[in-house]
């Protein structure tokens, strides 16, 4: 990168020089998508600008979503993430979903435990008084590209237990006979705030789809209260239409 002419390069602030910069090399490839950025000290170094500079230039470019930060792991040039088409009829797992595409699910936790309910959590699973929820919080990732933030509640009547989920909720849940064979979803639309676009690596304000799922099994019961947070340029929701009678 043309970093140490920078200097004498001449003209308006350091900062938007070295924006337009780092600019450049992205629109042309020469920094190519998922590429880390160097560390903002070194990029300091090697400009000879200050850290507040480099920091300046990036967070421009984070805002234009030209770069994402990624929480604990850097800042990198963002990649356009994969479009996935998600039916609406069948009632699958983030992970069968993945699979099905040929993508390898990981998740990092946010949160897992035993909590005392809120009173929304109270109503939707029908927990009885002192009744302890069991939360999993996780944010999923498909081929190293975060695509959503979901967080379940369970009666502990389906999950005694949190700390076992290690990966796919719906695998364990079928072990027990517990696995939802209904849901009713419901989808808006919403723009991503911090923390969640730091998690996501969108700039914050990016279109976000809010989503609510209720499962339940063929008994009736609520096994499962989800909200998640979808990336919106990751995700087409499909659903098949049919002529009512
Ligand atoms: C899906 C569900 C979520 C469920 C999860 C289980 C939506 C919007 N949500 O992501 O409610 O908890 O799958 O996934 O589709 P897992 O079996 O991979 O843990």
């Amino acid at each position: 990168l043309p970093l140490d002419s920078l200097q004498a390069a001449g003209g308006g602030p350091l900062y938007l020089r070295l924006r337009q910069t780092l600019e450049e090399a992205i629109r042309s490839g020469r920094l190519s998508k998922g590429t880390a950025l160097p560390a903002e000290r070194d990029l300091a170094d090697y400009a000879h600008v200050s850290r507040v500079t480099v920091r300046k230039a990036v967070d421009d470019l984070v805002k234009d979503g030209l770069l994402t930060r990624r929480q604990g792991s850097g800042t990198f040039v963002a990649q356009p993430a994969t479009r996935v088409e998600q039916p609406l009829s069948r009632l699958t797992s983030f992970t069968e979903d993945m699979a099905s595409r040929g993508l390898q699910t990981t998740s990092e936790w946010l949160e897992r435990g035993l909590f005392h309910p809120s009173p929304e959590e109270k109503m939707r699973l029908g927990l009885s008084a002192g009744a302890l929820v069991a939360r999993i919080g996780r944010l999923r990732i498909a081929n190293d590209m975060p695509l959503a933030i979901e967080r379940a509640s369970l009666s502990t009547e389906f999950l005694p237990d949190p700390e076992v989920v290690t990966s796919s909720l719906y695998a364990l849940l079928e072990k027990t006979d517990a696995r939802p064979v209904r849901a009713i979803q419901r989808i808006s639309a919403c723009n991503v705030r911090e923390p969640e676009a730091g998690l996501l690596g969108v700039p914050v304000g990016a279109a976000g789809l809010s989503i609510e799922r209720i499962s339940y099994l063929a008994s009736g019961r609520v096994v499962e209260f989800t909200r998640s947070l979808y990336r919106g340029d990751a995700y087409d929701f499909v659903a098949e239409l049919a002529l009512g009678e």
